[in-house]
């Protein structure tokens, strides 16, 4: 059996190209199932959408059953996130109103070949640049948003209108969301990035952590007087941990769990953001996670990165968009998990350059590179991380590894996933520690080349209309004493899953 599956695997790798490569750098990691990290919840995984976005009601709704199918194929469960600079100008409407002053081409002003109807908005990723067009929200779109929560069977965070909206309006929203939504809502974030609000016009320049938390003490008053059991997440910084830490102090009884955001790279006019510089380590990330840390120090909460991504002002084409960007994803979403971390939400929408799933409800939807990262991820599934020991890789810095032990199938629970964000260099890893595998199944994310805008697949195979996928061309790997060895071109990842109990 073993010979078999041996000889099959050796045969798929040869006609595809991935026999040994004598230059590759040799590394060896070593799992230890007994040695357990942190738990990687089942809905870990998350989308970020503008609140703009629900301005058209037909687009977070189950009869979108297009959107639905991509974002099941990221989890069977997972988290949408609601919110964005958009959800600081977006207006609380009791009674259904027409988009009628919609202007849908501002609102794809990232993709010059958006095919648009009129009243059909694709709202992609807030540049930023200054205040956002008002939306309504109406009733209609929060009773949408429950079907396409119930139908994907994920769960919400609610951003409301701190900035420009009263608590009194605020509130009106947040009770009719709450009834709608039931416990489908794990939290309503107050604000989005107020650490940013003294420079974006939203408040006076020497606006300060002593006045936010004074506000949002006040709407959170005024929001739990008539939504009594309404939960709170925050402060949902753009960076600042001088805002995040003392939060968690002050605030820590009051909210279910801690959020900031993190974007790698950015302002996309500068040259120096690159490719190059997204796959190596960033110094950003490590402040991240010290802000991470403090706050579970203080408050003994999760935190969730609840916005991230590539680039800010809304990527940056040639980065954002390649496939260098769906390593990137994964990898940090194994960075956070490491650190202790309970989720993350990748933000998009529209046409966005950094935008994990692209499209109109007129249309279609596509899943752009960074979408298969998230994919890997949801392929290597939910449990928790194992010590995964790296060893060789003065040769190789840029290769990542990580163990998992899986909750889904008893007799495929170890894993490991392995990124080579080398863009020069291949890699050949012995992957030891799985004493009673009898095989292994290797799922490989590729694609010709980092900056590939298109041509990415996950086992060989692309993801089509509705996030349909299937993992056919899965590699076969011999298991011998515990070890398989895997090569990994310059520029790739793979997800080992290894056998136990009973032969193939
Ligand atoms: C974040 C905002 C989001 C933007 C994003 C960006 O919350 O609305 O789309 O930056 O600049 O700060 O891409």
């Amino acid at each position: 059996m073993q010979g078999s599956a041996l000889a099959s695997g050796a045969a798929v790798c040869a006609r595809l190209g991935w026999a040994q490569d004598v230059s590759a750098v040799p590394l060896r990691l070593t799992l230890d199932p007994h040695q357990r990290g942190n738990p990687i919840p089942a809905d870990f995984t998350g989308l970020s959408y503008e609140t703009a976005q629900l301005a058209d009601p037909d687009f977070f709704s189950a009869t979108n059953t297009e959107l639905v199918g991509f974002v099941r194929r990221l989890g069977r469960s997972g988290v949408l996130r609601i919110g964005g600079n958009t959800s600081e100008y977006c207006t609380w409407s009791p009674e259904t109103v027409r988009q009628a002053d919609a202007t849908p081409t501002e609102d794809v002003r990232n993709d010059a070949q958006a095919n648009v109807i009129p009243q059909a908005l694709a709202v992609g990723p807030d540049t930023g640049h200054g205040p956002a067009k008002a939306r309504k929200i109406t009733p209609q779109a929060v009773r949408n948003l429950r079907g396409f929560i119930d139908t994907t069977e994920w769960k919400l965070i609610y951003g409301l209108n701190m900035g420009t909206e009263s608590a009194e309006t605020a509130a009106a929203e947040a009770d009719y969301v709450m009834r709608t939504m039931g416990d489908k809502l794990i939290a309503f974030q107050l604000c989005n990035e107020p650490d940013l609000f003294y420079r974006n016009g939203l408040r006076k320049s020497d606006y300060n952590f002593a006045q936010f938390a004074q506000e949002w003490q006040h709407f959170y008053e005024v929001i739990r007087q008539k939504a009594p059991n309404a939960p709170f997440a925050g402060p949902d910084t753009a960076f600042n941990n001088e805002w995040l830490v003392p939060f968690a102090k002050q605030f820590k009884s009051e909210v279910a769990f801690l959020s900031q955001h993190y974007y790698a790279e950015g302002p996309p006019t500068d040259p120096s953001m690159t490719i190059e510089r997204l796959l190596r380590p960033n110094p950003k990330l490590v402040q991240e996670f010290e802000g991470m840390a403090q706050t579970k120090a203080e408050s003994n909460l999760p935190f969730r990165l609840a916005e991230t991504n590539s680039c800010y002002q809304g990527g940056k084409a040639g980065v954002s968009d390649t496939f260098a960007s769906a390593l990137w994803g994964a990898d940090l979403m194994y960075q956070l998990a490491s650190a202790g971390g309970v989720g993350i939400n990748f933000h998009g929408g529209g046409y966005g350059v950094y935008t994990p799933i692209a499209g109109t409800v007129a249309s279609g939807f596509v899943a752009r590179p960074i979408f298969y990262g998230m994919l890997l991820f949801a392929e290597a599934g939910a449990g928790h991380l194992i010590e995964a020991r790296l060893e060789g890789q003065e040769n190789a810095p840029l290769v990542t590894a990580y163990g998992v032990l899986s909750d889904a199938d008893p007799a495929e629970r170890m894993r490991a996933v392995v990124f080579n964000k080398h863009a020069d260099r291949p890699v050949h890893v012995r992957i030891e520690g799985a004493e009673g595998a009898g095989w292994a199944r290797a799922l490989r994310l590729s694609a010709p080349r980092l900056d590939d805008t298109q041509d990415v697949t996950l086992g060989s195979n692309p993801v089509g209309a509705s996030g349909g996928w299937d993992a056919a061309r899965a590699e076969e790997l011999p298991v011998h004493d515990g070890a398989a060895s895997i090569g990994l071109p310059a520029g790739s990842a793979a997800l080992v899953t290894f056998h136990f109990g009973g032969s193939k």
